[in-house]
């Protein structure tokens, strides 16, 4: 079996990629190591900067995106000391759009197949090899049989776990990493949001976050221990402590309801560095990982897929290898710009267990300053709703 681009992963990053490569009409296989449906069974990110919205509609896959989501010119960050409103719209002039991250990889999945392009399900023991030669290929096992994939290109979309990122040389990559002391308890429900917009709480029980995905499916999130199970959080404990970390008035309109998915995300900053190494290129989640606070965990996949995607047209079209040689180095420039901003968000709305007082003075000093500080809130809103490609 033979392709141009072999791309590892069929989540947002590696699907996505593959369709704008098909519009220039450069051909890909996925490898997905997961069924359909369990990658489809995924609940993960709800906003979406502009950025990611233009590259979904340059792939040709914007329609249903643009008919259901939701545009969002602002958010709300409650603290002890009350709540304000980011009004992106007054400050930049600019918005968010709140769509799951679920259908716009189902939107991506049924315009593959409409493209009739190959995508792997179920592959294991996945393999890269040669990547230092231009004459890469990847080894993997499906349906019991050994099958070889060789390329141009892999483009290595595998998510953390994945195994591109091992394939750079050990004494070649650089990784950072930070862990956070708790996690995110997530739930989904069949009730209507408490706010039109978000609402992201600093309170002293917590962080808790109040999102949507329509408006009759909610998403809601609240700090936890990472000793944590679900099982250890009734619907009742989660609604509870919900209440009790979001300002007053959106506890007494709050609606609740029985959840409809359950789960802890563990909270890490993380980078490698490079993010290529010969014909290998890394993307989004295979490459990076941000404490989903600042909402930038997909928005950064999708500024990678765009340099790569660049990268590769001038690869093909003008034999000009320019943009795949400084690939990396143009991906992490805006990489360690989200990881800052994500990191800071998270520093400034979570309860960190080793926070002295003068630590937590600092955090309530930023958080007052915020609400009263023109120039603090435009710098939140251009990096919250994202920063230029
Ligand atoms: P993904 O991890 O989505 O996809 C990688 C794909 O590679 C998967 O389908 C996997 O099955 C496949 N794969 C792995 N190993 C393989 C192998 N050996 N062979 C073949 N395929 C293999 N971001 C936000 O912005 N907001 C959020 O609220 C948010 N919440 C999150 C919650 C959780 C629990 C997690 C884990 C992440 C969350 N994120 C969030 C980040 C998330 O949205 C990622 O940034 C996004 O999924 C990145 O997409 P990919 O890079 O495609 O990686
Ligand atoms: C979500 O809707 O899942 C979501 C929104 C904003 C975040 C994180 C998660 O910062």
């Amino acid at each position: 079996m033979r392709t141009q681009v072999a791309i590892i992963g069929g989540g947002p990053s590696g699907l996505l990629l593959g369709q704008l490569l098909h519009k220039a009409g450069i051909d890909t296989v996925i490898l997905e190591r997961q069924s359909r449906a369990h990658v489809l069974g995924r609940i993960r990110a709800g906003v979406l900067e502009a950025g990611l919205v233009g590259l979904m509609n340059e792939a040709g896959v914007g329609a249903r995106l643009q008919r259901e989501s939701f545009l969002h010119h602002g958010t709300n960050i409650a603290y002890p000391g009350g709540v304000f409103h980011l009004d992106f719209k007054e400050l930049i002039d600019q918005h968010v759009t709140v769509y799951g991250q679920t259908e716009l990889t189902r939107d991506l999945y049924e315009a593959r197949d409409r493209s009739e392009l190959l995508t792997l399900h179920e592959c294991d023991g996945v393999t890269l090899c040669d990547i230092e030669t231009k004459n890469p290929f990847v080894e993997f096992v499906q349906d019991g049989k050994s099958k070889r994939l060789d390329c141009d290109i892999i483009a290595g979309c595998d998510g953390f776990h994945g195994p591109s990122r091992q394939a750079i040389p050990k004494a070649k990559r650089r990784e950072f990493e930070k862990v956070y002391p708790f996690g995110w308890l997530g739930i989904l429900s069949e009730t209507p949001p408490v706010d039109d917009e978000l609402i992201y709480a600093n309170s002293d029980k917590g962080f808790a976050l109040c999102s949507m995905r329509n408006p009759a499916l909610s998403r809601y999130y609240v700090q936890c221990d990472l000793s944590d199970s679900p099982d250890d959080w009734s619907d009742d404990r989660f609604w509870d402590a919900l209440k009790q970390r979001i300002p007053k008035a959106a506890a007494e309109r709050l609606v609740t309801g029985p959840s409809i998915e359950k789960s802890i995300a563990p909270l890490r900053s993380f980078v490698c560095e490079p993010m290529q190494w010969g014909r290998l290129f890394l993307c989004g989640d295979a490459a990076h990982i941000v404490p989903p606070t600042g909402a930038k965990g997909l928005n950064t996949a999708a500024s990678d897929v765009h340099y790569l995607w660049q990268a590769l047209l001038a690869f093909y079209e003008e034999h000009d290898e320019t943009g795949l040689n400084t690939y990396s180095d143009t991906a992490l420039r805006r990489v360690w710009k989200t990881q800052r901003f994500s990191w800071y968000m998270t520093r400034l709305l979570h309860h960190f267990p080793d926070l002295s007082e003068f630590d937590l003075k600092v955090q309530r000093a930023e958080l007052a300053h915020l609400a009263e500080n023109r120039a603090a809130q435009v710098a939140l809103a251009q990096n919250y709703v994202g920063l230029p490609y």
